[in-house]
């Protein structure tokens, strides 16, 4: 495989309703897509992060220079761009996952498309349609929370994730639970809002037999998430803390976390993404697929992961239009609770050539190779 042209796209995607984290609310998804072109085939992804650094450390600008001049330069060095060589060749660039996996994405979408191979099929899914949660943001008012989720569950979702924050936890939880029962599959996300000073508070969240508590600390501390584990019997499960599968390895050893959220992104794309899966798969740990408000590029490929056979909770894997009332690929359609995995080769799926280019707002070549063939 060679690689003959690298092509980067700015789009802007407005959201159908604003999405409020402890973090941040969103309006839009800002992000840019790779395309890349090989003697074989062409493939797409997505950059998963967005144009500020407040989930992760990594944003949008930063990762065109990261790409642009750290990660192309050590791929186009190489005799053979295949998949499996990228990761190795990127090793000395420290960090930027997000970046790595936007990359790694776009040229494993390219190989597979020459083989004709399925994603899924690749990375050794075991079904093809898979249960899909829905993330559920900040509200207002504990009405709106509660007619939202209503909202939701009528069109068919299986399970439903809070986002939580100092002062919006317990109360909306209860209000949940009162409304809909214990029966509802109900976990909370934190983003990292609380100190283990707050861990007196979080197990008030214990009496309502949610499935678990993501991410309840700051970022990368698997010490303190450990000690409030201890405090807990709801389970705690990492998100931001997880780089790669060491990271998952250290924080199941330390009791860190009994639940694993992977997102491909996070951990520097699919390979990776599936070792998580395997090492929390061999110690019993269960996992499911985290989401970033992905367009139908970034959604495709995740939809291939959560099909494997460790991924026993529903993910943050929802329909398009929870997100877009226009999506640049055809949408994700929620049927009887679940999403289609993608069958075609590669991710399975394209941009829409005219729906891409309204939602493109800026568009230039990151590489072209000087004899393509
Ligand atoms: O369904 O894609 C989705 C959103 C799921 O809550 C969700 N994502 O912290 O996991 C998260 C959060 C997120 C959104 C993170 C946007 C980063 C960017």
């Amino acid at each position: 495989m060679r690689l003959e042209h690298v092509e980067l796209l700015h789009v802007t995607l407005p959201l159908v309703t604003p999405f409020r984290t402890s973090f941040g609310t969103m309006t839009s998804k800002d992000t840019f897509l790779l395309h890349v072109v090989t003697d074989e085939a062409e493939g797409w992804s997505e950059f998963a992060a967005d144009p500020e650094p407040l989930y992760c450390s990594e944003f949008v600008a930063g990762a065109e220079i990261v790409i642009r001049d750290a990660l192309l330069p050590r791929i186009t060095a190489l005799p053979e761009p295949t998949t499996a060589a990228l990761a190795p060749a990127m090793a000395a660039v420290k960090g930027h996952e997000l970046a790595k996996a936007a990359v790694e994405t776009a040229m494993l979408d390219a190989e597979l498309r020459g083989y004709g191979m399925p994603l899924a099929t690749f990375l050794g899914a075991v079904r093809d349609r898979v249960p899909a949660g829905v993330s559920v943001g900040i509200k207002d008012s504990l009405p709106q929370l509660i007619d939202d989720i209503e909202r939701y569950l009528e069109e068919g979702y299986l399970r439903i994730k809070l986002k939580i924050e100092p002062g919006w936890d317990v109360e909306p939880v209860r209000a949940v639970r009162t409304r809909f029962g214990d029966a509802l599959p109900l976990q909370v996300d934190a983003n990292t809002a609380y100190t283990l000073a707050d861990a007196a508070h979080l197990r008030k969240l214990d009496d309502f037999g949610l499935l678990l508590i993501e991410e309840p600390l700051a970022e990368n501390n698997l010490h303190a998430h450990a000690r409030l584990q201890r405090r807990l019997t709801t389970p705690v499960c990492l998100d931001e803390s997880l780089h790669n599968a060491a990271d998952a390895a250290s924080a199941i050893a330390m009791d860190a976390c009994r639940v694993v959220n992977i997102k491909p992104a996070r951990v520097g794309g699919y390979l990776e993404a599936r070792r998580m899966h395997d090492l929390a798969t061999a110690h019993g740990v269960p996992v499911w697929c985290g989401g970033m408000l992905e367009t139908g590029i970034g959604r495709a490929p995740n939809l291939a992961l959560a099909a494997l056979p460790g991924f026993t909770l529903p993910g943050d894997t929802s329909a398009s239009r929870r997100y877009f009332a226009e999506d640049i690929t055809e949408p994700f359609v929620l049927a009887d609770g679940h999403l289609p995995v993608p069958t075609g080769p590669g991710i399975g799926i394209t941009p829409l050539p005219d729906v891409l280019a309204r939602f493109t707002t800026a568009r230039y070549a990151l590489y072209a190779a000087s004899h393509p063939r």
